[in-house]
C-alpha cells in the first residue's frame, strides 16, 4: 500500500484526486482538513461510504499556517507521496487579503517542503506542488515551458514563490519534487464564486425562476478551461515518472467569459444579454487578459490527454446545476404549499 497525503482535500481538486487514488487498489489516502464551525466536507463525504475505501481513507486536522502540526503529521503518517493542493485560491480575494494569501500559499508551501525534507532523510517521499497558470500573468499567449513569468496578483506572486521553492528543494536536496503548472480547470464541484460555476449556478437558477439577474465583472478575459478530473490524472502521472520535473497542463484552447455565458445560457434556451449586469466590484486591480497553455511536454512525456472538451464541460456543469436548481425550487414549493 502506498500512502498519499493531500493538503486541500476538501477542495475541488483534492476531492477528485482522493477519488482517483482510492479507485486504485494500492493507495491509502490521508487528507488534511481545517477546523471550521460548520462542516465543509460535502465534496468528500461520499468517499467514506464507497465500497473498498474502508480503512483506506483518513482525515487529520491541520493548517498550512501551522508548521509544527504539519511536521508532526508527516512524521506519524510517513507518506510516500505528498500533494500540496491547499491554498487561498481565489485571485480576486488575494487583493483583499494579500498577506494571508502569501502566508498560506507561499510560506505554507515552504513549511510543507521543510517537513518533507526532514522525512526524506529516513524514507523516500515525493512532493507535488499545485502551481498555476496565473504565474504567467501578462505574458503573451501561448504560455508554456520557457515563457517568462509575470504574475499579476498577490495570489500569483505567492504561487510563484512556492513554485521556485519546489524547484529549489529539488536542486538543493535531491528531493523528488515536481510542480504542475495547471491552467484553469472546472467541474460541477468548482467553488461557487469562480466565474464558470457562478455562471452555471446563476443561469440555471434564472431558468427555474429562482433568480432574476447575474452580476458579473470583465467578460472579455479569456481562459484555457479544462475538466478537473482530467487534471488530477496529470498530477498523479508526474509523480510516477523516474525523474521529477515540471509540467504545464492545459487544453490548448481559449474562450472568453462572454463565450462561456453564451454557451451556458444557450443550452438553457436563454439569451445572456437579457440577464447579465456589470458591477465594477468584480473587476480586479490588475487583470490576466488571456491564458492559453502549451501542454505538449505533458502530452509527450506523460502521455496525458484531456478527455473532456469545452462544450462537454459546460454541459456537465449546466446539467448538474439545473438539477440543483430544480431541487431548490421543489423544496421551496414544498415549504410554501
Ligand atoms: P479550492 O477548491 O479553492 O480548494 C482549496 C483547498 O485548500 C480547500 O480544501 C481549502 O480548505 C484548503 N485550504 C485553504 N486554506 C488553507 C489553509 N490555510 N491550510 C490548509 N488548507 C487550506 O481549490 P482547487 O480549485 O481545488 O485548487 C487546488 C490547488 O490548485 C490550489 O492550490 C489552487 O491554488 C491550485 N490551482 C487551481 C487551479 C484551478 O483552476 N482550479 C489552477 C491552477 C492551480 P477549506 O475547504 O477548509 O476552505
Ligand atoms: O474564475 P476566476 O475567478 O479564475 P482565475 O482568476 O482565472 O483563477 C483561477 O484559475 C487559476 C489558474 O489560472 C488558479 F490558479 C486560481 O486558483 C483559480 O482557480 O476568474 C476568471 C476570469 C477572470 O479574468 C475574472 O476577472 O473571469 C473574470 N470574471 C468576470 N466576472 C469573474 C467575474 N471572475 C469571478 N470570479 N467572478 C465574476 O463575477
Amino acid at each position: 500500500m502506498k500512502k498519499a497525503l493531500l493538503t486541500g482535500i476538501t477542495g475541488q481538486d483534492g476531492s477528485y484526486l482522493a477519488e482517483f487514488l482510492l479507485a486504485r487498489p494500492d493507495y491509502e489516502v490521508h487528507g488534511l482538513v481545517r477546523r471550521s464551525s460548520s462542516l465543509n466536507r460535502q465534496r468528500i463525504d461520499h468517499l467514506f461510504h464507497t465500497d473498498g475505501n474502508a480503512g483506506r481513507f483518513h482525515l487529520h486536522y491541520a493548517d498550512l499556517a501551522d508548521a509544527a502540526n504539519m511536521s508532526a503529521l508527516m512524521e506519524s503518517i510517513r507518506p510516500d507521496e505528498v500533494y500540496n493542493l491547499g491554498a487561498q485560491s481565489h485571485v480576486r480575494v488575494s487583493f483583499d487579503q494579500p498577506l494571508y494569501t502569501a502566508d498560506v500559499v507561499g510560506l505554507g508551501t515552504l513549511r510543507l517542503l521543510e517537513a518533507v525534507r526532514v522525512l526524506n532523510r529516513s524514507k523516500p517521499v515525493k512532493f507535488y506542488q499545485a502551481s498555476s497558470s496565473e504565474m504567467y500573468g501578462s505574458a503573451p499567449p501561448p504560455q508554456g515551458p520557457g515563457t517568462p513569468f509575470h504574475p499579476r496578483s498577490p495570489y500569483a506572486c505567492a504561487k510563484l514563490y512556492g513554485h521556485w521553492q519546489t524547484i529549489n528543494y529539488r536542486e538543493s536536496y535531491n528531493l523528488f519534487a515536481c510542480s504542475g503548472v495547471l491552467f484553469n480547470h472546472e467541474s460541477p464541484r468548482r467553488g461557487e464564486s469562480f466565474v464558470t460555476r457562478k455562471i452555471t449556478l446563476g443561469a440555471t437558477r434564472i431558468k427555474e425562476g429562482l433568480q432574476r439577474k447575474l452580476v458579473m465583472g470583465n467578460l472579455d478575459a479569456k481562459r484555457d478551461w479544462g475538466f478537473a478530473g482530467d487534471y488530477v490524472r496529470a498530477m498523479w502521472l508526474m509523480m510516477q515518472q523516474d525523474k521529477p520535473d515540471d509540467y504545464v497542463v492545459a487544453t490548448g484552447e481559449t474562450h472568453s467569459v462572454r463565450e462561456f455565458l453564451e454557451m451556458t445560457f444557450g443550452m438553457l434556451d436563454l439569451d445572456y444579454n437579457d440577464f447579465v449586469e456589470f458591477d465594477p466590484r468584480y473587476m480586479r486591480p490588475a487583470e490576466v487578459d488571456v491564458l492559453l497553455g502549451d501542454a505538449s511536454k505533458a502530452r509527450e512525456e506523460l502521455a496525458w490527454e484531456p478527455e473532456i472538451d469545452f462544450p462537454t464541460l459546460v454541459k456537465m456543469m449546466v446539467e448538474h446545476d439545473l438539477e440543483l436548481a430544480r431541487r431548490e425550487k421543489y423544496a421551496l414549493g414544498y415549504q410554501t404549499a
